[in-house]
């Protein structure tokens, strides 16, 4: 989405460098960004003023894998970006199954699906009142198809939630660059979204804009937009580089930042569309200091566009590839939204359907066996050290102090190579310094380390044996309550290396 895209279609080398910078997972402590590093004395904290998530906010990030659908007159015209002079004849999938695209990705643990209602070339996939350009004048369903519609009812049926994404740059609507008119029928599409349908549980603003010189350009009404979403639907979060309730991850490669805090200073990234010299670091990474809760959603394609073009049917990632995304999104407290575009037919295609099939099994067969599940924990102070131990988010060990640990000792040795840990994150994300120790004859040893947690903190590690291991809490902006501290084995099967599904990210 956005700052990458603002002013003409992607640029591959950008696409890299943003994704450079979230690469890597186990940065020395030395190396991680300042924005890791403690700000202020510790006994200059106001610990009762830090950010904590609504429950909308929560429940969005718990969800961890969501999927989005791109699908409208580009899949038919083979482009990325349509430029509004389509002839909404070309909309004709022939065996279009909503309830196929919920079925795959509820069977590969997704928990919700957004539609691209409307992209920039501003083709509505409902029958809309605001536009003669939708599928009321195509020939799918004879002009009396709502693809909304066949959309919620797929997910419900299949126990997902649903977003819709809803482009404010619209290249085809007449009254787009006039100020108050064009937004008088961005608000009346909302309106109609967020009525029609019953709950939405996330609506998408795109900060995409490729308005160039003589352009028409429009002022977007964010405060109205805003208002409109709370007012129809107060339980949906609201995404866009701004936020308000999630942000965007500042590349669309699949890697959130190595530091990764879920709360910002608004004031970095004001807008949705704003490119200052430090918007890529503040959507990366948040701020430990930052007033509003706000975490990043990393958006990225199954294939190497956000459309399906035949073309890229031999480049669709692999199963191994996914779990990589997981481990760079999701493991680094971020939640992964992963675009699978629908073919000609309205049907997602069997390259895609197999590798989401690969990344269920890899993925469960992965995280199947909690290693530490048997130990017995001792804390340096707090209380409920055993709660860690127990998949439920909300039990958690709090310390007694802004630094501590957690001692684990097994029955007998176990090896693993990767550490699952979390925060429990209703009360906040507070930790700044994490290491994971195990013993190794007289010493301790570091195995892994690193900066933030939040939600989930995936690391992996050449493989470790050890009956004795303890996490070090080294920093924590507040009270550090720690939910999960899990140790995994088979990770190093999926070593990333290039290949043919590689789309350039990191
Ligand atoms: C970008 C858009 O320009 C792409 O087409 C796609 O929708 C992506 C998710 O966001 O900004």
């Amino acid at each position: 989405m956005s700052a990458s895209h603002r002013n003409a279609p992607p640029a591959p080398q950008r696409r890299r460098f943003l994704a450079a910078l979230g690469a890597g997972i186990a940065l020395p402590a030395c190396a991680v960004s300042a924005a890791a590093a403690p700000k202020r004395a510790a006994a200059a904290v106001d610990t009762a003023a830090r950010p904590v998530p609504t429950p909308a906010q929560l429940a969005w990030q718990r969800e961890e894998l969501s999927m989005f659908v791109h699908f409208t007159v580009n899949t038919f015209t083979d482009r990325e970006w349509g430029d509004g002079t389509e002839s909404p004849q070309v909309f004709a999938p022939t065996r279009l199954d909503a309830r196929q695209w919920a079925r795959a990705a509820s069977q590969a643990g997704f928990a919700s699906m957004v539609l691209t209602a409307k992209h920039h070339d501003g083709f509505c996939l409902w029958p809309t009142a605001t536009t003669a350009h939708s599928v009321a004048a195509s020939p799918w369903r004879e002009g009396r198809g709502d693809l909304v519609r066949e959309f919620v009812e797929a997910c419900r049926a299949e126990g997902l939630r649903t977003g819709v994404y809803l482009s404010p740059w619209d290249r085809n609507h007449p009254r787009y660059g006039s100020g108050q008119e064009y937004n008088d029928v961005y608000i009346a599409q909302l309106t109609e979204l967020l009525t029609r349908y019953g709950p939405m549980t996330e609506v998408w603003f795109d900060g995409a804009n490729g308005e160039g010189p003589g352009g028409r350009r429009q002022t977007y009404d964010w405060p109205r937009i805003h208002a409109t979403v709370r007012r129809l639907q107060p339980n949906a979060v609201m995404f866009s580089d701004a936020g308000p309730d999630v942000r965007w991850v500042g590349n669309e490669s699949g890697s959130a930042g190595a530091v990764n805090w879920s709360t910002v200073d608004p004031a970095r990234v004001p807008a949705p569309g704003v490119n200052d010299p430090w918007t890529t670091e503040a959507l990366q990474q948040g701020d430990p200091d930052g007033a509003v809760w706000r975490p990043a959603e990393t958006d990225v394609s199954i294939r190497p566009g956000w459309f399906w073009h035949a073309r890229e049917s031999d480049r669709v990632r692999s199963a191994d590839n996914l779990l990589e995304l997981y481990f760079n999104s999701v493991g680094r407290n971020s939640k992964l939204l992963l675009n699978v575009p629908p073919n000609r037919e309205g049907l997602f295609d069997a390259p895609d359907l197999a590798a989401l099939a690969g990344f269920h099994a890899r993925r469960t067969a992965l995280f199947a066996d909690d290693l530490l599940r048997r130990a017995r924990v001792r804390a340096s102070g707090g209380r409920d050290a055993a709660a860690v131990l127990d998949p439920d988010p909300d039990r958690h060990w709090q310390a007694d102090a802004r630094s501590g640990w957690l001692e684990f000792a097994l029955p007998e040795p176990v090896q693993f190579d990767v550490v699952r840990l979390g925060e429990a994150i209703a009360h906040g994300q507070h930790v700044g310094a994490w290491r994971l120790q195990a013993h190794a004859g007289e010493d301790w040893r570091t195995v892994a380390w690193g900066s933030t947690l939040g939600h989930c903190r995936l690391a992996r590690m050449a493989p470790v044996r050890a009956q004795r291991l303890r996490l070090m809490i080294d920093f924590a902006y507040d009270t550090p309550r720690i939910a999960q501290v899990s140790l995994f084995r088979g990770a190093a099967a999926f070593a990333p290396g290039k290949r043919a599904d590689d789309h350039g990210d990191a």
